[in-house]
């Protein structure tokens, strides 16, 4: 009987060892603390990216950005966040006033260490680096730059709802980042002209006094093989969140997609936040070097389809930023 009983908590401690993804934490010199994560789903992920494809490209005053935007919200909402919908007037950089929707879904929102997780959810108006001038003006579906941060958010913010993480999670949707005034424009201040609504949110946050410990921006983190680098930006204003999630993706064995080498700084919606609001903040996004342009082939064109997402790749970036956040005590 005894040997019944010790065979069979060696076969449990085996099976939960194997399912349950754990990982220890030392909290100081003595005690270690073992976490269990759930398991992220790349399959459930790759379905809230292509449902957000399947409306079409999502530029703001479109018919397809407010069906999108309820499709977010409500899910948010089943998912058991308290969602606020920030709704606001931007004014693109050719005078197009803009009816853009900043969505923020809050996870245990009385709990006062929070983390920010974010992603643009618009698509670009102009396919403005395609191979063929004929389609610069066309809208771009946006299945990487733009679904795939917003995807694998949806599919973290539904492991949350079932299990809760030790500090809150605000998840925020911005919108109006890629309406950014073409090369060919030459406006002003170019720089400026995009990640309008985290602009605005970074100003006026969604709560009086709103913080977070830190922030995490996904950016076009689903393309086959996609390499994500330490942004200049990101290292600067939160050098010790780099090395956390580098770490922890080396840790896990995604080392060929988080490479630990540095690059320039590159204009994205983790700028604002750090910036106005001073929350640190990091952005993972896709950089490819032989690229003029920094980015991937199907950067700004309209090859940004389904075929430009990648499981692993989300799997790698989702698995990761799962382990961060239910490490964050
Ligand atoms: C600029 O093109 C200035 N920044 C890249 C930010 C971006 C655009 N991310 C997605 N689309
Ligand atoms: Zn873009």
């Amino acid at each position: 009987m005894k040997k019944i009983i010790f065979f069979t908590i060696i076969i449990c401690t085996v099976f939960l060892m194997f399912f349950c993804r754990k990982t220890k934490q030392q909290v100081d010199n003595s005690i270690v603390i073992t976490v269990a994560v759930p398991q992220f789903s790349p399959d459930s992920a790759y379905y809230y990216i292509e449902k957000q494809v399947n409306f079409g490209a999502r530029v703001p005053n479109s018919e397809n950005h407010s069906r999108c935007a309820a499709y977010l919200i409500q899910t948010l909402q089943r998912f058991g966040a308290e969602v606020f919908e920030q709704k606001i007037q931007l004014q693109a950089f050719d005078g197009t006033t803009l009816n853009a929707v900043n969505i923020i879904g809050s996870f245990a929102p009385e709990k006062p260490r929070r983390i920010l997780l974010c992603a643009h959810w618009d698509t670009r108006p102009f396919a403005d680096q395609d191979a063929d001038k004929n389609n610069f003006n066309k809208p771009i579906l946006g299945a990487n730059d733009g679904a795939s941060g917003v995807g694998v958010l949806l599919e973290i913010a539904r492991n949350i709802g079932k299990d809760t993480t030790a500090v809150g999670i605000d998840i925020v949707f911005f919108d109006a980042e890629d309406y950014g005034a073409p090369e060919t424009a030459k406006a002003p201040n170019s720089n400026e002209t995009w990640c309008l609504g985290s602009q605005y949110w970074s100003k006026n946050p969604h709560k009086k006094g709103y913080s977070a410990q830190f922030g995490i921006l996904l950016d076009m983190i689903g393309a086959p093989n996609a390499t994500f680098f330490r942004e200049q930006l990101s290292d600067y204003y939160a050098h010790n969140i780099v090395d956390k999630v580098w770490k922890k993706a080396a840790e896990l064995g995604f080392s060929q997609y988080f490479i630990n080498d540095k690059i320039g700084a590159i204009t994205d919606d983790h700028v604002p936040i750090n910036q106005n609001i001073n929350i640190p903040a990091i952005d993972i996004i896709h950089y490819n070097p032989n690229n003029a342009h920094g980015f991937g082939d199907y950067w700004h064109t309209l090859n940004d389809n389904m075929q430009n997402i990648d499981k692993q790749t989300i799997n790698a970036v989702g698995t990761t930023i799962m382990h961060v956040i239910y490490n964050e005590q």
